[in-house]
């Protein structure tokens, strides 16, 4: 009985669950077995640890109040915290850094296989980026946009181009303390300048530039990596689809699409769709060829082109436990190194691609946009010449339809019509108290908390009070897999967000992308800010973030710039730079007194879902916005009743989940 529970303790995914059993029965070591054997370190995980100079590491715990070289604690936090935020702007960053040189290398006509997509949109970004655009050509244009963004990245401007997107009173906080972005690659040098031994020794003042870089992540790198996504390969709209391992199928060529950049999913999703491989298909003995996604790339084509979502973080292990899959082809980000230890133990082939990570034991078939659809074509070659070695295979049957597609564009549209796009009826209902607040629920897995559980409670419970829920990234893929982005979700509504839902034609849980489409977030809630009626900043709205079960620097740095932008951020799990109290605190009032907004680290979860409802509805009392009231509007017979207490046994009908 206790190891049963345990067991279930690792997820509330059924699928995840049947193949983490199959996983357990042929001997395959997971990261599920590993966080159980391997516990963290209670030094490193509360930011005690310094390890920027040779003469330590220092761990200031106990009577150790300082490191050698004086260093205290809020000072080593405040470094770690830093840190950590300047690696995920990195990685954000340099994906978006690659989206430009994409666009650049398709409009000098290097890379024949991508073109700009979306014209109306290159406008947008030309005239947000200062491009000329009278009497050129579109390709012209395009150059330009690209030679504009890259220079965006390096800039030597005082702010960055994009901050002219923000709200003028949110820009204005930013330049009162010093925090406006410049180029993300100089706020990145900057973090790692001043955080080596010996140099900024101030927690605040650290702490200060730690959002500017974010800043420079989120309003810069990001923004501009999703903007030159949506003009090489369209910007989403609506688009329904399935997700979970049942998308798997027996009689096709399986091949998975995991990691971050666009530019290699789409060219597979074309490549996939060549006649020429598919006979290549069929010629051994396979019916076609079936694409699933895994994290974050997943979102990306999934978001235009309506490919399945297979899983997110903590399944791509299991992925390949079904002994189903002929190829995962792989670029950059969350991709864990156990995959090749896993893959040894089935016929499936680990392809890696990026020159930028190198992955031992993988098949590396280095993706080159010069030539992108050929090396895709041959990527997929690879695939079906493996799929004769396919032997058992265990698909669980669980599959859900979802919709996606609702880039902050096409919520525009959605909300106002084509004559006049406008974010109106939002913000009026919000006014209203019809709907409560919006809450932005976003990012990882992580394998010390219960796979997805987290993930799901959150959505659930915002939509139930009435709090309209926008997601993306893994969030996004573990709400497809519970149903959560289907229409029914409706059901599970409070009254007033249902009524609306059902008026304007608006899912409650909006999924707007990839974890770098966070952006997309920062430019609905910039523009909610900008039209008025929700007070005139971004931290005036009743608005909140929460990253569920977050783990990566990445995680970090969204949740930060997040903050920066004006919206209170609960991240699920222990601080981890909760050695100095001092740096919590900054983190909660003294982020509150700059930028409006506070940053939480909070292990109950149930506590971090109260506490933001009750933001909510402070922000709704300081605006003196009509108070909520659910009885006043539609009464809802289908109320959702939630129980989240972990049950003692894996229960696959706990919510309204339907399995195939
Ligand atoms: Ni974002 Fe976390 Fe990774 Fe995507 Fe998933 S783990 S920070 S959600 S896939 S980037």
């Amino acid at each position: 009985m206790a190891d049963e529970k345990k067991e279930f303790n690792k997820t509330i995914d059924p699928s995840t669950f049947e193949l983490l059993a199959i996983a357990e029965a042929e001997g395959i070591s997971t990261i599920f077995d590993r966080a159980a054997a391997l516990k963290a370190c209670p030094i490193g995980s509360s930011g005690a640890c310094c390890k920027v100079c040779s003469m330590g590491p220092c761990r200031l715990t106990g009577k150790n109040e300082v490191g050698l070289c004086g260093a205290t604690r809020a000072t080593v936090a405040a470094r770690n915290y830093a840190r950590d935020v300047a690696a995920g702007a990195a990685a954000h960053s340099d994906h978006g850094r690659d989206m430009a040189m994409t666009l650049l290398a398709a409009c000098e006509g290097h890379a024949p296989d991508y073109k700009i997509k979306d014209v109306p949109k290159l406008m947008v970004v030309a005239k947000l980026l200062d491009v000329e655009t009278e009497g050129k050509e579109t390709i012209e244009i395009g150059r330009d946009v690209a030679l504009a963004a890259l220079d965006n990245f390096s800039s030597t401007k005082k702010e960055c181009d994009y901050v002219r997107r923000a709200p003028a009173k949110r820009a204005e906080v930013w330049r009162n303390i010093g925090i406006t972005p410049r180029g993300v690659d100089r706020e990145i040098v900057e973090v790692l300048h001043r955080t080596h031994m010996g140099v900024d020794q101030d927690a605040e003042h650290i702490m200060n530039h730690a959002m500017r870089c974010s800043l420079g992540d989120g309003w810069g790198g990001s923004m501009l990596g999703t903007d030159i996504s949506d003009i090489l390969f369209g910007t989403p709209g609506p688009v329904s689809a399935r997700s979970d391992f049942g998308v798997l199928s027996e009689d096709e060529v399986n091949v998975v699409i995991h990691g971050h950049e666009p530019t290699l999913s789409m060219m597979i999703v074309e490549a996939a769709g060549d006649p020429e491989i598919l006979e290549y298909a069929k010629s051994k003995g396979a019916k076609g060829i079936n694409l699933a996604g895994m994290c974050c790339t997943a979102n990306e084509i999934l978001m235009r082109e309506g490919v399945p979502l297979l899983g997110n973080f903590l399944s791509q292990e299991l992925s390949i436990v079904t002994g189903a899959v002929e190829a995962m082809v792989v670029d950059i980000q969350c991709i864990m190194q156990g995959l090749v230890a896993v893959a040894q133990n089935y016929h499936t082939e680990i392809i890696s691609t990026s020159p930028k990570a190198k992955i031992t034991g993988s098949t590396y078939m280095e993706f080159d946009e010069h030539h992108a659809l050929e090396q895709a074509k041959a990527i997929l070659r690879k695939a079906i010449d493996n799929y004769p070695n396919r032997k058992k295979t265990h698909i669980p049957n669980y599959v859900n339809n979802l919709v996606a597609g609702f880039s902050h564009e096409y919520i525009n549209y959605m909300l106002g019509g084509s004559f006049r796009q406008s974010v109106r009826p939002l913000i009026d209902n919000i006014a209203n108290g019809r709907i409560r607040g919006a809450a932005g629920v976003v990012g990882c897995n992580n394998a010390r908390l219960t796979h997805d559980d987290n993930q799901t409670k959150i959505v659930m419970e915002m939509i139930k009070n009435d709090i309209i829920v926008v997601t993306t990234g893994c969030n996004a893929i573990a709400d497809a897999k519970w149903g959560l982005l289907s229409p029914e979700v409706m059901d599970m509504c409070g009254p007033g967000l249902k009524e609306i839902c059902q008026t304007i034609g608006i899912p409650p849980v909006l999924h707007m992308g990839s974890c770098v489409d966070n952006s997309r977030i920062l430019t609905l809630v910039g523009q909610v800010a900008t039209e008025g009626g929700l007070g005139e900043d971004v931290c005036d709205a009743p608005t909140v973030g929460f990253a569920p079960e977050w783990m990566s620097e990445k995680a970090i740095s969204i949740g930060t710039y997040v903050v920066a932008s004006g919206v209170t951020t609960w991240m699920i799990g222990p601080n981890p730079y909760g050695n100095s109290p001092e740096v919590v605190e900054l983190m909660d009032k003294g982020f509150r007194e700059k930028v409006g907004a506070s940053l939480y680290f909070e292990p109950d979860v149930d506590k971090a879902i109260a506490d933001a409802i009750a933001h909510i509805d402070a922000k709704r009392a300081e605006l003196k916005l009509e108070p909520y009231d659910p009885k006043k509007y539609a009464k809802s017979d289908t109320y959702y009743p939630t129980d989240y207490t972990t049950p003692e046994v894996f229960d696959e009908n706990r919510y309204s989940r339907s399995g195939t």
